[in-house]
């Protein structure tokens, strides 16, 4: 992507997932909102995107960040505003990887993994992924969390279009710190 690309998809991920009134719109109760009145709206506030360059942010990416169906477009995880996505449970794979920085171990071993503002913890099938989101803030430490464990013991996991594994606490026995 290129850094006008990448800028605008920030905002993109922004205004779906943390703030859309900094655009005046408001989004259905699983996050949806039409894409004619999202695109207006950005154009109206100065951050006009073009159909091409949505296609191209919702396309075969990387992350998947966002979903368009039905002429809607949402964010597909990563929420701080109220939304249930209403996906369906779906039993994870046996371990799942989190990834994050030695200052959290702390808290995290006392408390277990929180969302922390967003709606859920967010989890990942490999290990490479969860380095890449611990590396967000520093050296990346990866924990492996006893996802089967959990499942057995009736915790509900979810999985975002983008792949990124949900649930809403991972508690302190489930989590293994690998390195
Ligand atoms: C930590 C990016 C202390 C947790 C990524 C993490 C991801 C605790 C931070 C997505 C804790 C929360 C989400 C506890 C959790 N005590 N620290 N009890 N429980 N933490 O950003 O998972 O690029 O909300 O380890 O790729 O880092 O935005 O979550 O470090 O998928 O699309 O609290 O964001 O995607 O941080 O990242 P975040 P995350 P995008």
């Amino acid at each position: 992507m290129t850094d006008r690309t990448t800028a605008t998809s920030k905002f993109l991920a922004y205004v779906l997932r943390h703030q859309p009134a900094a655009i005046g719109i408001t989004l259905d109760s699983a996050g949806w909102v039409e894409v004619d009145v999202l695109l207006a709206a950005l154009a109206h506030h100065g951050r006009p995107i073009n159909g091409a360059l949505l296609a191209r942010l919702t396309g075969d990416t990387d992350k998947q960040r966002f979903e368009i169906r039905d002429g809607r477009i949402r964010a597909a995880q990563g929420h701080t505003v109220p939304v249930d996505l209403c996906l369906a449970p779906e039993p994870p794979p046996p371990l799942l990887y989190h990834g994050t920085v030695a200052r959290f171990l702390p808290g995290i071993r006392a408390d277990g993994l929180r969302p922390r503002g967003r709606t859920h913890v967010h989890l990942s099938a490999d290990r490479q992924t969860a380095a890449t989101v611990g590396a967000r803030r520093g050296e990346p430490i990866v924990l492996t969390v006893d996802a089967a464990g959990m499942h057995a013991a009736g915790n509900v996991f979810h999985r975002a279009a983008s792949g990124v594994w949900l649930t809403t606490h991972v508690p302190p026995d489930r989590i293994t710190v690998v390195g």
